[in-house]
């Protein structure tokens, strides 16, 4: 059941701003909007309001009042919006007012959404589309994120269910009048088959490579090599800001550093890493390990080392590395004297797929290794505008509701109805969770813990 309070909370960024968004929802949301302005404007259109504490009968300050009643608001319940003046004394003046009304209370983080979720505004993979749309940082996180507030997965998931309760509603008409003569012998097999249709679409949605969940965390880039190779310089240069320590010493780095990149809209995630070399240094040799297991589990390795130290490239250190894709990348190409510069596709090791000679401090050759490094995430991403599993919570629900089908399908050629109507059952549950259409308490609380107040 809703909680019948009445919540409200500032929905707007933190103070000093322009303009400030205090929201309130519930029953007592037209109560309290009429306590504090003295009417309610007509709906859904925008009304300057002089608000008063109602208490002393001070003004607080002048705002555009919005009025949405329920049904149509985003929560589903009554809504009121107003739109203060920013100041801090000004907010805390309209929150102080409001929660000296009765059932009207502060609101807790994403309490508004969660209201939306309950009233069936949204579905949950909406919900989770929506937390995204909030935290996303470049163009094609913001367009996934939309797409799924959308209902990208969330109406192909209920699209699945429905025709999954369609095959088991045919399974069990077979069961329950299994005695009656004019009940058709047939209505197993399309069962059946509809199941193994459902199972290739799932299947086929889910042979993704992951990119969806990547593309909101972001492509994970290592920079790794031995010390003193102009690593930590490399990622300042691309963070464009002083990220990392660099110094002249080898061994600066230790813990793993990262920042997060733009690239053509496109998230990555860049981590410096610890120059890898042996050490009898207990703190140093902490930072390598930590190198290595970062280095091992990124997408792709940027292996850095001198251009001057021409075949002293610990051969196996980077293939020992064990990521999807190795770039090797010759710093300090500015200290090699030019008729010596080093020719890099001829150097290429079979460990690296690619090369590139560069000064990470004059900037030489690094436009073309970032114009190459863009091109390698538009290519990893190309394929997410139809990708729709953006969560580790969704593959589990999808790949759990393929298990069962593929249980249905086996116990189909067994001739067991009502085995094959419990699989058929199974699967359509674990689908109903993915949207939050049954039992999903236990995954709530973490759900809507991520968002900020106000949400
Ligand atoms: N001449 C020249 N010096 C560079 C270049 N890149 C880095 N350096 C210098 O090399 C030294 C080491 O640079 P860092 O970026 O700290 O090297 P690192 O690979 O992060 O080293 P560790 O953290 O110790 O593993 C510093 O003195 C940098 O200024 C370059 O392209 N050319
Ligand atoms: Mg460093």
């Amino acid at each position: 059941m809703p909680d019948a309070a009445t919540i409200f909370a500032l929905s707007s960024g933190r103070p000093p701003v322009a303009i400030a968004v205090v929201r309130v929802s519930g029953p007592q949301a037209g109560t309290a909007l009429k306590a504090l302005t003295g009417r309610i404007p007509e709906q859904r259109k925008a009304a300057l309001a002089r608000v008063r504490n109602p208490a002393s009968g001070e003004v607080i300050d002048e705002a555009l009042v919005l009025w949405f009643p329920a049904p149509h608001s985003e929560t589903g319940e009554d809504v009121a919006e107003l739109q203060v003046h920013g100041g801090q004394a000004v907010i805390a003046g309209v929150l102080d007012a409001l929660s000296k009304i009765e059932n009207c209370r502060m609101a807790e983080p994403g309490e508004f959404t969660r209201r939306a979720f309950e009233n069936g505004k949204l579905d949950l993979t909406e919900v989770e589309g929506l937390a995204d749309l909030i935290a996303a940082e470049t163009e094609a996180q913001r367009r996934q994120a939309f797409r799924q507030l959308k209902g990208l997965i969330g109406d192909r998931a209920d699209a699945w269910r429905r025709r999954l309760i369609e095959a088991l509603a045919l399974v069990e008409a077979r069961i329950d009048f299994s005695d009656e003569a004019d009940v058709p012998e047939n209505l197993v097999e399309p069962a059946l088959h509809a199941a193994r249709q459902l199972y290739d679409e799932i299947a086929a949605c889910l042979a993704d490579s992951g990119r969806g969940e990547r593309l909101r965390e972001g492509l994970v880039v290592a920079i790794a090599g031995p010390p003193n190779a102009g690593k930590s310089t490399l990622l300042n240069r691309l963070a464009q800001r002083e990220a990392a320590i660099v110094s002249p010493y080898p061994g600066t780095t230790r813990d793993v550093i990262e920042v997060h990149l733009d690239l053509a809209g496109y998230p990555v995630t860049l981590l410096d890493t610890a120059g890898i070399r042996e050490s009898n240094d207990p703190v140093e040799q902490e930072g390598v390990r930590r190198a290595r297991e970062r280095a091992a589990m990124a997408d792709l390795v940027l292996w850095v080392t001198e251009a001057s130290a021409a075949g002293e490239v610990p051969q196996n250190s980077a293939a020992r590395l064990s990521a999807a894709e190795v770039w090797w990348l010759q710093n300090k190409v500015d200290l090699v004297p030019a008729n010596s510069k080093p020719k890099s596709e001829s150097r290429t090791k079979d460990w690296a797929n690619h090369s590139f000679t560069m000064s990470a401090t004059t900037g030489f050759g690094v436009d073309q290794f970032i114009a190459a490094l863009t091109a390698y995430a538009q290519g990893y991403f190309s394929a997410t505008e139809s990708v729709m599993v953006t969560r580790a919570r969704h593959r589990r629900a999808l790949e759990k509701t393929l298990a069962a089908l593929k249980r249905a399908c086996r116990e189909g050629s067994n001739g067991r109805e009502e085995l094959i109507a419990e699989e058929l059952r199974a699967a359509a549950t674990t689908l109903g969770r993915l949207t939050g259409r049954v039992d999903v308490e236990d995954i709530l609380d973490a759900i809507f813990r991520d968002f900020c107040i106000g949400k």
